[in-house]
């Protein structure tokens, strides 16, 4: 073909086929097949279920020459699952000049985004090759390559994933995705897992207008891929605006998209799920699909927010877009210790009863905030000092948010909440907003979160809006213990960002989705930090007791918001009644679509809908991946 009647026909095939980008006109011939059995579709008749996914050096684990086979179908795109840090240790994988790589970015935000195999939490697979701190030759015992996935499959077209999944399902591996590797949970990763590398699908096309079921508007097309920062460089091009997560190298259409995914803009706009329009999708049987609200509408349903790594692997999609907005941001902060420099922005307040007064009355403005289309981002923090008094201090750091608003009008949406701060003894100025002409500009403030994922683990909870219309309730002062008694008591960090995706805001047809129905209702999204480091130096018994600790004080939190949940991708991996807080009325329609679409049981994740039916092997009772995944029902 040349190169004129090539493009003809990926036209004429996308146009048939709702293909968004060329990646995705490369797909499985049932005539490469042939009787490769390795390579199969699934059909869903009786489908075998072992007791446990194949694992290697178990019986059943592929040879090393259909590996090899295998990878010759890919046109060599398998990598095996060798850690970086590997080579720091002694044994077959030993390279000096590899360790010195893998130390220099061993705290580098930005090097598990990149690399095919790891998670930004090692703690996820046990801490399995810690970069050794020290000059140390260590056995490569210590190392436990076992607990990574096995080997990775760098896609770079649909056949590549339909290859992954067809091997995968065959053959009873466990089949694990990594986009940016961000998850909090250890959803996109797996001990002995074959692993799709979802990283190249980066494409984008803006559509000035689409008619997709009764939407008709303004669209993009856009590559799973694509991280916050692409699509902000994107939508400037465009001139146009793109719901975008809050940092920088979050993925924007894997994990955040299919938990949810909010952003500074949501109160006006909805979450990301709420923007998709279609999709494109290799399903566990290895087949290739589009859905949207008319054509395979169970799978556009549960895809958003249903959960990511569970009903298939999403290559592209069609999202709304907007015409271009402005957006302002004012931040302030008080504290109960002293303030240095010359901040206009930070005041000392009184004592510690004048610090939480302060608290409640800047909570108390929450939903005027959220009505007027505002985010509230903040943190409240406490620390010891040993100079200054008082000795024990608290902090509370805000940041507002909101698009479409000029500066004036920011401050005059801050002006009644500085005033009841001023009265109650917090002396603030109503801080000078910063402000950017369009939300693609606003993308790129120089210096903003790069988003690494360090070694911590944290808990969450959805406050419903009703706990916030009445400062005088019971709902209302029972929040606000629940956040002061974590932080006071507890010692620890508080974090929560207030925003309101309500089913009017989300629209059509982001309100008929399975977008976890607490998120809905909800006004405040809040995370508080465990103070323990999951990094290799502490023990499973310190991982108990802290966890532990750290969930009764969460508990408070649950107790203070009956009948609400939290947001599955920020939350605790041993989050209780994972299927109520996660998925509230939405699950069992969930797990009815699952059952129909994957009875293999191909797709897994922790936490994910139908994940009860596995547990892993040999984690001492921690909530880790790296070992075997079994049936429950068999063991
Ligand atoms: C620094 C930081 C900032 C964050 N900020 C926000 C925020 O502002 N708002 C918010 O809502 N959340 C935020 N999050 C949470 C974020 O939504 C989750 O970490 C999310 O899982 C990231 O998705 P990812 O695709 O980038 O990461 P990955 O870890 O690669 O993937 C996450 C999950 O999605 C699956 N997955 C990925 N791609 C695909 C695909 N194409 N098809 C099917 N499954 C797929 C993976 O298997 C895994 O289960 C933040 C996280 C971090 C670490
Ligand atoms: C597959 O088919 C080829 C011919 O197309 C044949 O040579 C080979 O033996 C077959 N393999 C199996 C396992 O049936
Ligand atoms: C379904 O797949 C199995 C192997 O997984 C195969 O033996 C069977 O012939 C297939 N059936 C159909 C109708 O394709
Ligand atoms: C797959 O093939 C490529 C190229 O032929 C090779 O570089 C790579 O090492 C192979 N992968 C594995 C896991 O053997
Ligand atoms: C590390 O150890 C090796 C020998 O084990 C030694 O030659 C080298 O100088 C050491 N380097 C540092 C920075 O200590
Ligand atoms: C961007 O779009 C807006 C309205 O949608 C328009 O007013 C403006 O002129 C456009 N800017 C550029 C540079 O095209
Ligand atoms: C603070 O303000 C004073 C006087 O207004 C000035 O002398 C000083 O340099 C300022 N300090 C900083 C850190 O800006
Ligand atoms: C709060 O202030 C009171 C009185 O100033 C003091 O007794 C108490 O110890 C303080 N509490 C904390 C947690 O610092
Ligand atoms: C409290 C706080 O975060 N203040 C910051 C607000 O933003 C300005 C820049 O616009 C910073 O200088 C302040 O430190």
């Amino acid at each position: 073909m040349g190169s004129s009647s090539l493009l003809v026909f990926l036209l004429a095939a996308r146009a048939a086929m709702a293909i968004n980008f060329p990646y995705e006109s490369i797909q499985l011939q049932h005539s490469e097949i042939g009787n490769n059995s390795d390579i199969f579709f699934g059909n869903g008749t009786n489908p075998q279920k072992p007791s446990c996914k194949s694992f290697p050096g178990f019986e059943g684990w592929p040879s090393a020459e259909r590996w090899s086979a295998f990878n010759a179908s890919l046109g060599g795109a398998l990598i095996k699952g060798i850690p970086p840090a590997a080579a720091c240790y002694n044994g077959e994988f030993k390279d000096k000049a590899r360790c010195t790589v893998a130390k220099s970015v061993a705290n580098n935000a930005l090097f598990a985004k990149e690399d095919p195999l790891v998670p930004f939490n090692p703690w996820q697979l046990h801490n399995p090759c810690p970069v050794p701190a020290a000059n140390l030759t260590l056995p490569l015992s210590q190392c436990k390559i076992a607990s990574y996935p096995a080997y990775v499959v760098a896609a770079s077209t649909v056949r590549d994933v339909q290859l992954a999944v067809n091997f995968a399902r065959n053959n009873h591996i466990r089949l694990t995705i990594k986009n940016t590797g961000h998850d909090f949970v250890g959803r996109g990763t797996g001990g002995g897992a074959l692993q799709v590398w979802v990283h190249p699908f980066k494409a984008f096309e803006y559509l000035p207008s689409v008619k997709i079921a009764k939407y008709e508007g303004q669209a993009a097309r856009v590559g799973a891929a694509l991280e916050q920062h692409e699509v902000y460089a994107n939508m400037g091009k465009a001139n146009i605006t793109l719901l975008a997560p809050g940092s920088s190298t979050v993925g924007a259409y894997g994990g955040f998209m299919q938990g949810g995914g909010f952003s500074y803009v949501t109160s006006k706009y909805g979450l990301m799920a709420d923007q998709v329009l279609a999709l494109e999708i290799v399903t566990a049987d290895g087949k290739f699909v589009h859905a949207d609200p008319e054509t395979n509408a169970d799978l556009f349903w549960a895809i958003r927010g249903g959960g990511p790594s569970n009903f298939g692997i999403v290559t592209s999609a069609i999202v709304k877009a907007y015409s271009p907005t402005t957006i302002a941001r004012s931040n302030f902060s008080f504290q109960t210790g002293p303030v240095f420099g010359n901040s206009s922005t930070t005041v000392q307040v009184a004592d510690n009863t004048t610090f939480w007064k302060g608290v409640d009355i800047y909570f108390s403005h929450n939903l005027r905030i959220q009505n007027a289309k505002g985010i509230m981002s903040n943190y409240i923090s406490t620390a010891a000092s040993s100079t200054f008094q008082p000795r024990r201090s608290f902090t509370l750091t805000s940041e507002i948010t909101k698009p479409g608003v000029s500066i004036s009008e920011m401050k005059a949406l801050l002006a009644p909440l500085i005033k009841d701060l001023s009265d109650a003894g917090v002396p603030l100025a109503n801080p000078e907003p910063r402000f950017w002409q369009t939300y693609a500009a606003f993308g790129t403030l120089p210096g903003g979160p790069n988003g690494g994922a360090g070694a911590g683990r944290f808990g969450s909870r959805l406050f419903p809006r009703s706990n916030f219309e009445d400062p005088e309730s019971e709902e209302f002062r029972a929040t606000m213990n629940g956040i002061r008694s974590f932080v006071e008591d507890g010692g620890y960090s508080f974090h929560s960002v207030d925003f309101t995706p309500t089913y009017e805001t989300a629209g059509y047809p982001g309100s008929n989705s399975a977008v976890n129905p607490a998120l809905r209702n909800a006004a405040m999204h809040a995370t508080g930090f465990d103070t323990l480091s999951y990094g290799p130096e502490a023990t499973d018994e310190q991982w108990k007791t802290s966890h532990a600790r750290h969930d009764s004080f969460i508990q408070k939190w649950r107790d203070a918001s009956p009948g609400s949940g939290a947001y599955m991708n920020e939350v605790d991996v041993e989050e209780p009644n994972f299927k109520d807080s996660l998925y509230g009325r939405n699950y069992d329609r969930l797990l009815k679509i699952k059952r129909e679409r994957d009875p293999w049981g191909l797709f897994y994740a922790v936490m994910a809908v139908g994940s009860d039916e596995w547990f892993v092997e040999g984690t001492n009772g921690l909530p880790t991946q790296q070992g075997r995944l079994c049936r429950v029902d068999s063991a």
